[in-house]
């Protein structure tokens, strides 16, 4: 079997953190190389520092290493995006570019670049949002998510590139803080509560997000990326679904742990950007594609949460 030699972009973030400890575990500890901006605090395993709006200095990566395959996960998220549009725009197009451009020159085998339900907007239904909805994002992150799927898909059409994509829901995770998202929140919350702190959420109580926990996220991201080729009908990127919740139901869940946590609501800009979101997810053509079926529901995903992030307050 030929080994693989994988770079994940973007290692630093929310999603990259999570990811790289268990490709190490699959490929083995020398075939990973993260990479980012900035050393991250603890380096295990193989780090390059990378700037991958530079085509020039992702090449010598690429090359570098043999990379087989990438894993960009970089980008500027929802919320963060509106405050500097045109940078976040720049940031996101020339790093996704330049990713399928050196992919196709220095043959890499398989890349995976996610989309997101920001993808979706004002004229896609709001529940069990299908696979093909119209796609008329109100974010410009949403813009650069879309642009990148149809990108992907061309350079699969045109060049046979082995582009695989999930359009990922609010992740929840203990081993990063997100940064940047509308859907943050539901991560923030936990950090609160297990310090016995109440929290001020930026969305009203009643709005309904899809989320995902982060091991169905790896896991949905990983079988994607070991499905066989023909299993593969959707080269722009596949809708995924986790669970569905609102904030007072989230907060419901924790005050089953933590009684007396209160949750006060004062939604601010991000509040338009949930209510241009889809609700639900129909994510049946991931499972009747390459078998997809979330694991987490609500009250297991806090309980994970929380056995988790208490010990790290202690
Ligand atoms: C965000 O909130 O911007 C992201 C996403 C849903 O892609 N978490």
């Amino acid at each position: 079997m030929k080994r693989e030699s994988i770079l994940v972009i973007g290692a630093n973030g929310q999603i990259g953190t999570a990811l790289i400890p268990l490709l190490q575990a699959q490929f083995g500890q020398n075939h990973v190389i993260a990479a980012d901006l900035r050393k991250p605090q603890t380096e295990q395993g193989i780090f390059e520092l990378l700037d991958a709006t530079k085509p020039e200095a992702l090449t010598e990566v690429v090359r570098r290493y043999r990379v087989t395959q990438i894993y960009h996960l970089a980008a500027v998220l929802s919320a963060k995006g509106e405050s500097d549009p045109l940078w976040a725009w720049n940031l996101n197009m020339q790093t996704v570019l330049n990713v399928l451009e050196v992919s196709r020159l220095n043959k890499v085998k398989k890349v995976f670049i996610p989309s997101s339900i920001a993808a979706f907007g004002e004229h896609a239904p709001k529940y069990e949002t299908p696979q093909m909805a119209f796609l008329d994002p109100a974010t410009v992150y949403g813009i650069s998510k879309v642009a990148t799927e149809n990108w992907s898909m061309y350079y699969h059409k045109r060049y046979g590139l082995d582009v695989r994509s999930l359009r990922y829901p609010g992740v929840i995770s203990y081993q990063s803080m997100p940064g940047g998202g509308t859907t943050d929140y539901a991560v923030a919350i936990f950090h609160e509560a297990v310090q016995g702190h109440n929290f001020e959420c930026f969305l009203s109580k009643d709005t309904l997000l899809p989320m995902i926990y982060m091991d169905d996220a790896l896991r949905a991201t990983l079988e994607l990326m070991d499905a066989p080729e023909a299993k593969i009908s959707i080269r722009t990127s596949y809708n995924l679904a986790g669970v569905s919740f609102t904030p007072a139901q989230l907060t419901a869940e924790i005050q089953t742990y933590f009684p007396d946590f209160v949750t006060y609501y004062k939604p601010d800009f991000r509040q338009a950007i949930a209510d241009s979101w889809p609700k639900t997810i129909d994510d049946s053509v991931a499972e009747q594609d390459w078998g997809w079926k979330p694991a987490f529901d609500l009250p297991r995903m806090t309980e994970e949460m929380i056995t988790h992030l208490t010990p790290v307050y202690q």
